[in-house]
């Protein structure tokens, strides 16, 4: 019962991020050719084109936050755009842009599910925990507070931004492939029960014993949600993003990733955020990231029964 009628949202917006260039990233993903790449698996594919928003101002943080009345302006933006595609039972697909739209995104899934009475997980792949507060951080980059934001840490307008404080449970969410996590966010991390799958527990146990574990207990009441950071991946096959961390997956374990995914057939709502452009190669990112969404929507080697 997968949802077959795809919604493409763009946020050309850098505007949470510490390096400029994520504003590029929709275009990107259209160069790369993610709609045609959809329309081939037999999905209706819709392009909504971009939202609009304030331009980045590029100043030092201000009360712990960079940006913090653009960055709610565009999360807003964001929210209302995902949420009318929700309610009309597609499936949105966030272009992003930098990863603080996450916020915005989830909220608006939160506030979906909460409308139908249905169950959330989110799994969020990300090289890191993006559980910062303006206590713990000192660039006060708002990309790295999306989570703890969800779960009811940050600035009001945020925070609220769902309807219901905390938009989500920390339970709801399972976050794979990180490894690099600063010391009080590590802290908090642990306090608030968030389940993390980090690349030492890819290494030790196989990205097959981690998406078993953070798909476990889903059921045909439950939407799935996933927030996909391209710097999830290892910088040698994904070197456009703004903030690479060595030690990724590679190219197959993110397949099989994709792959157990799509096997669910839960799979009702996407964020491909942090693709950067301006560090791309000839765009190989944004391609490499289209090649990982075709799977995610069920592209597979060999049939399967
Ligand atoms: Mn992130």
């Amino acid at each position: 019962m997968s949802i077959r009628q795809i919604s493409l949202i763009g946020a050309p917006t850098d505007i949470g991020a510490g390096a400029r260039g994520a504003s590029m990233g929709p275009e990107a993903l259209r160069v790369a050719g993610i709609a045609a790449t959809l329309a081939a698996h037999g999905l209706e594919v819709a392009d909504r084109g971009n939202l609009a928003g304030p331009a980045n101002p590029w100043l030092p943080p201000e009360g712990g936050y960079r940006h913090l009345a653009e960055v709610t302006a565009w999360n807003q933006a964001v929210h209302d755009a995902m949420l009318a595609e929700l309610r009309a039972d597609r499936l949105p697909i966030l272009l992003g842009g930098d990863h603080c739209l996450g916020l915005g995104s989830i909220s608006a899934v939160a506030r979906h599910c909460r409308e139908r009475g249905r169950k959330l997980r989110v799994l969020w792949l990300d090289a890191h925990a993006d559980f910062n507060t303006s206590a713990l951080t000192p660039s006060g980059n708002l990309h790295g507070m999306p989570v703890a934001c969800l779960c009811g840490h940050g600035p009001q307008a945020l925070v609220e931004m769902s309807g219901a404080v905390p938009a989500i449970d920390p339970k709801w969410v399972r976050q794979i492939g990180i490894r690099s996590v600063d010391p009080g966010e590590k802290r908090f991390v642990h306090e608030v029960g968030l389940e993390v799958f980090d690349m030492r527990f890819i290494d030790e146990h196989g990205m097959r014993h981690a998406m078993e574990l953070a798909l476990a207990t889903l059921d045909a009441n439950t939407h799935l949600h996933v927030s996909f950071d391209v710097d999830f991946l290892d910088p040698d096959i994904a070197p456009g993003v703004g903030t690479t961390v060595r030690g990724g997956p590679t190219y197959r374990e993110a397949q099989l990733c994709m792959e157990m995914i799509a096997d669910t057939g839960r799979l009702a709502s996407l964020d491909v955020m942090e693709l950067n452009p301006a560090l791309d190669l000839r765009n190989q990112t944004a391609e490499l990231a289209v090649d990982l969404i075709e799977s995610l929507f069920g592209k597979s080697t060999l049939m399967r029964a």
